[in-house]
């Protein structure tokens, strides 16, 4: 590691495709996808769904695309969808669940982002002039705002317990869903064998350049096709995107294992800084929170004093930080990041000290 290198812990997005994903992009078969006539595209969504026992998969260009094709697919404009309320839907895709699906959120609060059963079935309340229709239930796993947490195989039965009693669609944003997998040590259909649908995504800790995949019933990505159209995804030789997504599902899952090694080792180390708050508990994956707020500063005059230390993370709230773990993040620069934190958090409290 040079000393000038940049510690890129914004996202896992910001990983690059690796030497065999370019080698592959190279090499791989094209055709017009529209016609579904891209044999690597059509390769990838069959693999796709076999990872997560479904019938059939849809290769969309992003996360918040694929999340908006599903709500769109399960539900009716008017309708009622319950989902948890730091769920991504719900905070960071502009609205679209709303604006573009036309859908009406019932959002449920949670201590560490799964649904209460009980709660769920209280939401869904019954058939009244008054009421919309309650359509669709949406999980997140692992959970990005609360921490990159695991929702557990039972927990996720439970709410489809709840889903089918009432006749509604149970769908999973499992953008880190193979994190979940890895993290316990479980086969991925643990998750998926209890939701109607998911998504996923290969453009963050698997290191693809674009794209996700919506899996489901061949019914559910029939229609999610011609969603994907009218939303402009219609994509034409996007095998050069499905190519390095086919090494992802082959070759870079068994690593994730990596990040959140290093995710925990960057945990416990900031646990030790005086003035910083951290939950390890919630620390299961490649997301590390902590609250600065015994720092006296907001989060966004930290996370600048750490890019000035050519450190990079985001903001959560406004004393809450964040960092994330990916491929390229190695044990020296966790130790890097770990000491600038405990540099820049003693400078702040000699400051505190001197002020007052
Ligand atoms: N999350 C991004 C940002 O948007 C916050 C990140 O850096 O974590 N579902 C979940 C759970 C996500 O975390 C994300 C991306 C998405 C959906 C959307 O994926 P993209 O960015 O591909 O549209």
């Amino acid at each position: 590691m040079s000393v000038k290198e940049i510690i890129d812990l914004r996202s896992d997005t910001v990983t690059l495709p690796t030497e065999e994903m370019l080698e592959a992009i190279q090499h791989a078969e094209l055709g017009d996808d529209v016609f579904e006539e891209d044999q690597t595209v059509n390769a990838l969504e069959k693999l796709a769904a076999e990872r997560m026992g479904k019938e059939a998969a849809l290769l969309v260009t992003s996360g918040t695309q694929a999340n908006l094709i599903s709500l769109m697919s399960n539900a009716k404009r008017g309708e009622l969808v319950i989902l948890e309320a730091e769920s991504h839907i719900y905070w960071y895709e502009v609205g679209g669940v709303s604006m573009i699906a036309g859908l009406l959120p019932w959002p449920l609060k949670s201590p560490v982002g799964a649904l209460d059963p009980k709660e769920v079935k209280a939401a869904i309340r019954p058939q009244d002039i008054h009421l919309p229709k309650p359509a669709l239930i949406c999980i997140e796993n692992t959970h990005n705002r609360h921490g990159g947490t695991i929702i557990m195989p039972d927990q996720i039965k439970a709410v489809s317990e709840a889903a089918q009693e009432h006749d509604l669609k149970l769908y999973l944003d499992g953008a880190r869903i193979f994190n979940a997998s890895v993290a316990l040590k479980v086969d991925v259909k643990e998750f998926t064998k209890h939701v109607d649908n998911l998504m996923f995504c290969l453009s963050k800790g698997l290191c693809c350049p674009v794209g996700s995949l919506i899996v489901g019933t061949r019914e559910f990505i029939n229609r999610s096709r011609k969603l994907r159209k009218i939303l402009g995804g219609g994509m034409r030789q996007a095998g050069i995107i499905a190519a390095p997504g086919i090494v992802a599902l082959e070759s870079m899952i068994d690593r994730l294992e990596d990040d959140h090694r290093n995710a925990r080792r960057l945990a416990e180390g900031i646990a030790k800084i005086d003035g910083i708050n951290i939950d390890l508990n919630r620390v299961q994956t490649n997301i590390v929170y902590f609250n600065i707020g015994g720092l006296g500063i907001k989060a966004d005059v930290f996370i600048l004093k750490l890019k000035e230390k050519s450190i990079l993370a985001l903001t959560l709230t406004e004393n809450t930080v964040r960092m994330v773990t990916h491929k390229g993040i190695e044990k020296e620069h966790v130790e890097k990041a770990i000491s600038t934190i405990e540099i820049i958090s003693n400078e702040l409290q000699n400051e505190k000290v001197h002020a007052d």
